[in-house]
């Protein structure tokens, strides 16, 4: 089944599959393969030469990993899809593609951490120039420009703080200089933002968030022009990162994909009551949730998104310090990183998953010692917020 014009439920479920093409298997078959036979050694040539299409080896493409390439690829409005063993693979095997020494890249001031480490203490090592821009306000992305700037790359919402980048107004800025435009849209997914159709280049995810959606796997899916994948898994993925995916999480991913919908509705309507009702605690200085009519750039977020996912930003009062009392009093909500999941999640961006940044950095890129991340999970919200309120008590 390969109709686009299906909703984005059903494509979800059932594009690039038919059952009757596998034996009537209604769950499509499990590739866990590494190898493929030739049948002939001339056919082995052929397929090396990319003379001939079919699977030779699983680090360059596997019949599982491919249904999962072609679903986020419909999803996301995209030509094609490559399937990878992480985000961060996602991300190096596409920027190693798209970057030489001497280029310039342009991303926004806030980053995931490891991200922010790859590019600033990564690619910097290898003669590629990282400038940090403000890209809420795409003035800033014209005027950093030069003839070096190759690519543009943002997160958004981004990781942690929530900031929203304006994805159409910075592809228009950057296409007008022949400049690629790559979008991390981990948080929102392709059910809230489909960047691809506002003119980005290439979009990432860390399926491990919600494409995955139950904290049991660790991957990664990039997608784009069926040529620019296509380079991007014969040289980014194949020789550069070796990242690829494993045809059993590829199973996995799929089965997220099912219910993405259902549970990105929940993890929404659960974070708004949540943001809402932290946003009116005493104990609490400020809330960043797109959904807030107090949230800086509310409107963009309406504009961009169709609604505005599950995570979460607050500071308490107290800085830092009653943070962590708050978040060790916590009985339900479990401390710990990623996001995405079933289960409610909390952490400290600035001692986990933002400690890839000096404190210096963290000040200069907008990532505040107080600031407390929730990914707010699929549980009851009543009881997601008792526990928070009989922790914020504290
Ligand atoms: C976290 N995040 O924030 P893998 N892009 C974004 C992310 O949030 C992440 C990645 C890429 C967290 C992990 C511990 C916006 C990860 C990297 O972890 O390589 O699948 O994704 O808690």
């Amino acid at each position: 089944m390969t109709d686009k014009a299906f909703g984005f439920n059903t494509r979800a479920i059932h594009h690039a599959y038919e059952p009757q093409d596998h034996e009537g298997a209604l769950t499509p078959p499990l590739h866990l393969t590494s190898t493929f036979s030739f049948e002939t050694a001339e056919a082995g040539s052929e397929l090396f030469a990319g003379e001939r299409s079919g699977h030779f080896y699983s680090r360059i493409s596997n019949p599982t990993l491919d249904l999962l390439e072609q679903r986020i690829a419909v999803l996301e409005g995209a030509e094609a899809g490559l399937a990878t063993a992480s985000g961060m693979s996602a991300i190096t095997s596409v920027l190693w593609t798209l970057l030489s020494p001497g280029d310039e890249l342009i991303v926004d001031k806030t980053l995931y951490g490891c991200t922010f480490s790859f590019m600033q203490h990564g690619l910097a090592k290898f003669g590629i120039k990282i400038t940090h821009v403000d890209l809420t306000n795409p003035n800033n992305l014209e005027a950093a420009i030069n003839d070096k700037t190759k690519v543009v790359y943002f997160e958004t919402p981004a990781n942690p703080n929530m900031r929203i980048v304006d994805i159409a107004t910075c592809v228009e800025i950057a296409h007008q200089r022949d400049i690629k435009v790559v979008v991390d849209n981990t948080y929102s997914t392709p059910y809230l933002s489909r960047p691809i159709e506002l003119g980005a280049d290439v979009v990432v995810h860390s399926a491990t968030k919600y494409l995955g959606g139950h904290g049991d796997v660790v991957a990664g899916l990039a997608v784009g022009s069926a040529e620019l994948i296509q380079e991007v898994r014969l040289f980014g993925m194949k020789d550069m990162t070796g990242g690829v995916m494993s045809p059993f999480n590829a199973m996995l991913v799929l089965r997220g994909l099912k219910t993405l919908s259902l549970r990105m509705d929940r993890h929404c309507s659960s974070a708004m009551k949540i943001a809402e009702k932290l946003e009116s605690h005493s104990a609490v200085v400020n809330v960043s949730y797109p959904g807030l009519k107090s949230f800086q750039q509310h409107e963009l977020a309406k504009r961009q998104m169709s609604n505005f996912g599950g995570m979460i930003a607050f500071e308490l009062s107290g800085g830092i310090e009653a943070g962590r009392t708050a978040m060790n009093k916590l009985k339900m909500i479990q401390r710990a990183v990623s996001l995405g999941d079933a289960e409610t999640l909390i952490q400290h961006p600035a001692s986990m998953t933002h400690s890839t940044y000096s404190p210096e950095e963290r000040l200069a890129h907008g990532i505040s010692d107080g600031l407390i991340r929730i990914s707010v999970g699929l549980e009851d919200e009543v009881d997601i917020w008792a526990d928070l309120e009989q922790a914020l008590k504290s």
